[in-house]
C-alpha cells in the first residue's frame, strides 16, 4: 500500500528481551493504512536500505506523547510512542509539528482498533520501571486516563 508518512527519526530499541541493549537508532520510519515500518537509511544514496521492523496497525493499542526525561539530548526533545501488545516503541521527532503530525495520523488510523486503550503510561519505561508510576512491571496497566 501506498505511504502516508515518511521521515527519519531516531528510535529506542525495543528491548524484546531482558538481555537487549538500550540504543537508539536513526530509521525511517513509512506509515502504511495498515503498518508503520522502520529501515536502514542510506544517506549518501539517499534511499531506504533493509527493513529493521514493523508494528501492525491493527495491533496498536494507543498513541501518545512522552514526558521528556530531564536534561534530555537535544534529538530526543519530542518523543513518542506507539504502544501495541509487544509494548511501547519509542520514536523522537526532529520538532513539535512533525511528532503532532504523526500522532495525529496514527491516531486516525488506529481509530477502529479493537481493544484500544483507555489508560495509558505517559512516561518511559527505564531501568525495570515506569517513570510515572513506579509499577516495575512493563505490561502494567497505564497510570493515566487517556483524554480523547
Ligand atoms: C538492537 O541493538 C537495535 O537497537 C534494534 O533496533 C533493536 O530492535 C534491538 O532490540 C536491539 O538489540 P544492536 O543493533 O546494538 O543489536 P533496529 O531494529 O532499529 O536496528 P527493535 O526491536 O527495537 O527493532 P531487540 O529488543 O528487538 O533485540
Ligand atoms: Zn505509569
Amino acid at each position: 500500500s501506498t505511504s502516508i508518512l515518511e521521515d527519519i527519526f531516531l528510535k529506542r530499541s525495543q528491548q524484546k528481551k531482558k538481555t537487549s541493549p538500550l540504543n537508539y537508532k536513526e530509521r525511517l520510519f513509512v506509515l502504511t493504512t495498515d503498518k508503520i515500518s522502520y529501515y536502514d537509511y542510506d544517506y549518501e544514496k539517499g534511499k531506504k536500505k533493509g527493513l529493521k521492523g514493523s508494528v501492525d496497525i491493527d495491533k496498536i493499542k494507543y498513541v501518545a506523547t512522552v514526558v521528556q526525561e530531564e536534561n534530555a539530548h537535544p534529538d530526543k526533545m519530542f518523543p513518542f510512542q506507539v504502544v501495541y501488545d509487544e509494548g511501547p516503541l519509542y520514536i523522537f521527532a526532529k520538532t513539535a509539528d512533525i511528532r503532532k503530525q504523526w500522532i495525529h495520523k496514527l491516531k486516525q488510523i488506529v481509530t477502529h482498533n479493537k481493544d484500544l486503550a483507555q489508560k495509558y503510561h505517559p512516561c518511559f519505561w527505564v531501568d525495570g520501571q515506569w517513570l510515572c508510576c513506579h509499577q516495575e512491571v512493563k505490561q502494567a496497566l497505564g497510570c493515566r486516563v487517556i483524554e480523547t
